[in-house]
């Protein structure tokens, strides 16, 4: 094939393959076999490498073809991407309409409803037609570069073109990006299989999705878009939202089919009704519906509130409720032998999942709602949040229930329970315990302590059952007892071979995460940390006494006590002289002195959600940066970082007069350079 014949061929490919990817991933309705639609990719990218030069950017060959990011640049976002003010019931929406209508002087006003897709805001950039960038939401001001992982979705134009009406040499458009409940399944079927830790939730799933580093990551997601807005539509020459859909579609972005064109709010009530329970058998999830004013002139004229647009506003459907009935109440114990009672239900179907426990957190609670065996009881459910019993359906009470008795005894270990005055939670003394040493060795084990990769959940109960450990030092003379190991199920020479390493690898852990991992009552990572800087040595910390400890920066009197108290116990003296005796590192670098970098000596409280760093990045970045991350607000603290929903710290430092930065301010004070 010559140069113009190839030429020619290219066309014809790119534009049959974007026909068919049309088809397959917007419409649904593919024509083809994947076969051959795979034949027509394979011929295309021969002839691309034959010619490089006839190339496209927008080739349907580059969806997966974008070098990875090394991190993602930050996009700002102009105007910012702005997030809804919420209904709960009709009355909300009355009101939100009673507003709009005053606001717009008495005179008529249709709505758009849609659906609000559970996924991640994204928006997208077209230069003369081409793809050229494409952003999350981030924090509405600003998102990340995610333009190479976007371009792995099928549903996502790499071109538009004229349809109707011309496409305008910049169009920016936005929308969702997210990910089939099915799909959600099938991925989470495939890690369970490996043994790695499942997706939460589609949201979640989207999200790190399109954080992956390399595009053919996100490409094995498998995730979809629906796009909602033209951005400067007026100026685009629209005049209102539904034609924007209906443009949006023709150009083929992925729309979606929901949704409707009120002409009163009546309207709007009776479209909100009839998905109170048809959500449920979408493909997808939402969490909720979009109600947007049409008119875009009535949009501009109503504006803006310091968070809200005026002119739109999501309806959140109630969290759904079911009744059951308590089968029994188990008891689950933690760690530190905490009594967890456990409502076990005749499984009901609430939320799209199936439900069969219901916490009940300690006894009061379950006196206060009178919590019996045999009870009908109201369950809900909102999103991920776990089960909750609402209350008991007393009518439906059988005429045997009796109130329910905390055990005297631990279910685990028959040992006592006590319950500590001002205390909710009732716990097993015992720390002998082999449910709380179960507990306690997993944690020790896990990711954000000692990190012993291999060793979960059904591996340490057989350790515990076969009685080749009794405690967590127990781990480190496993190697003695080698053919014993060999004789537990699914564990082959490879495997044993595997753990014994894992284990011995944590040896040199820095003193941390060995604190962390002794489970002491309130010492979370953070306080593990400030405990391992400022004393240097787990010597050194069995010694202090609680006046030492409460002279820590950052450290609380119910963690010095906690810390105190357990040491002082002789069962964690001998746990530790294990530890010590395996061979495990007890000490680690002594940063008392006066620290370097822009935030030294400042101690600083971090609350509500970040847009550029989660918690434990940004509590490490604090400690790079010299200063010290607290946990709660005090005189000593020199300033709070107030993300998205700031929680009481926010109202706390206002109290006291202590500063408030919110994430921009830190950013450019601190962090750039
Ligand atoms: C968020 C969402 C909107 C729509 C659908 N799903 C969402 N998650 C829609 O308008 N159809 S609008 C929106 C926002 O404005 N924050």
């Amino acid at each position: 094939m010559n140069r113009s014949e190839a030429e020619r061929r290219i066309e014809e490919l790119t534009a049959a393959i974007r026909h068919h990817e049309y088809l397959y991933y917007v419409k649904n309705e593919p024509e083809i076999s994947d076969a051959e639609f795979d034949q027509l990719m394979l011929e295309l990218k021969r002839l691309e490498e034959q010619f490089p030069d006839l190339r496209r950017p927008d080739s349907p060959t580059q969806r997966v073809g974008g070098a990875p990011a090394p991190e993602f640049a930050k996009v700002p976002h102009q105007p910012p991407m702005y997030s809804l003010d919420n209904a709960f019931s009709e009355e909300d929406l009355r009101d939100f309409d009673r507003r709009v209508r005053e606001g717009l002087g008495g005179e008529p006003v249709e709505y758009v409803c849609e659906l609000k897709i559970d996924g991640l805001s994204i928006s997208l950039r077209y230069e003369d037609g081409l793809f050229v960038q494409g952003a999350t939401r981030g924090d509405g001001q600003t998102g990340e570069d995610v333009t190479e992982n976007l371009r792995t979705i099928g549903s996502l134009p790499l071109r538009v073109e004229p349809a109707g009406r011309p496409v305008p040499p910049r169009l920016i458009v936005r929308g969702e990006a997210y990910m089939e409940k099915r799909v959600l399944e099938e991925l989470n079927a495939a890690l369970a299989e490996q043994g790695k830790p499942l997706l939460q939730n589609p949201r979640n799933a989207a999200a790190g999705g399109l954080r992956q580093k390399d595009p053919r990551k996100t490409r094995e997601r498998r995730l979809d878009t629906f796009l909602y807005q033209v951005v400067d539509a007026e100026e685009l020459g629209f005049t209102d939202h539904w034609s924007c859909l209906q443009q949006l579609e023709a150009w083929r972005f992925k729309v979606n089919p929901y949704r409707q064109l009120c002409r009163s709010i009546d309207e709007v009530l009776e479209w909100v009704e009839s998905w109170r329970e048809r959500r449920f058998e979408l493909p997808y999830e939402i969490d909720g519906l979009v109600i947007k004013v049409n008119s875009l002139a009535q949009q501009r004229r109503l504006g803006f509130t310091s968070k809200f647009p005026r002119w739109a506003i999501a309806y959140k459907f109630p969290a759904e409720e079911r009744e059951t009935t308590v089968l029994g109440i188990s008891l689950d114990v933690g760690r530190t032998g905490v009594v967890t009672p456990t409502a076990d239900l005749a499984p009901v179907r609430i939320a799209g999942t199936t439900v069969k426990r219901a916490t009940l957190h300690n006894e009061d609670y379950i006196r206060e709602k009178d919590i019996r065996i045999g009870d009908t009881v109201v369950i809900r459910k909102a999103g991920e949040i776990i089960p909750e019993v609402v209350r008991v359906v007393l009518e439906k009470r059988p005429a045997d229930a009796v109130p329910w008795q905390f055990p005297k005894t631990c279910p685990a270990c028959g040992g006592e329970l006590v319950r500590l005055e001002g205390e909710a939670a009732t716990r097993c003394t015992n720390s002998l315990c082999p449910a709380q040493q179960y507990r306690a060795i997993l944690h020790f084990a896990s990711r954000d302590a000692m990190n012993i990769e291999g060793l979960g959940e059904a591996l340490v109960q057989a350790l515990l059952d076969k009685g080749l450990i009794a405690d967590a030092a127990d781990l480190y003379r496993l190697h003695e007892r080698r053919e014993e190991l060999l004789g537990l199920e699914r564990m082959g020479e490879k495997s044993v071979e595997n753990l014994l390493a894992a284990i011995d690898a944590t040896r040199q852990n820095p003193l941390h995460r060995l604190i962390f991992a002794l489970g002491i009552r309130h010492v979370g990572e953070r306080a593990a940390r400030l405990l391992a800087d400022h004393f240097g040595s787990m010597e050194a910390i069995e010694k202090a006494s609680l006046d030492e400890l409460l002279a820590i920066p950052g450290l609380g009197p119910k963690i010095a006590e906690s810390v105190q108290a357990f040491f002082a116990s002789p069962r964690s003296h001998q746990l530790l002289a294990k530890l010590r005796a395996a061979g495990v590192n007890m000490v680690g670098e002594r940063k008392t002195g006066p620290a370097e970098g822009p935030l030294a000596g400042m101690t600083v409280v971090v609350t509500g959600t970040l847009s550029r760093w989660g918690r434990k990045e940004i509590e490490e970045l604090i400690r790079q940066l010299g200063g010290k991350a607290a946990g709660s607000v005090s005189k000593k603290t020199s300033f709070v970082l107030a993300g998205e929903s700031p929680g009481s710290k926010l109202a706390k430092a206002q109290e006291l007069g202590i500063p408030v930065l919110t994430e921009e301010e830190f950013y450019n004070r601190y962090v750039q350079e």
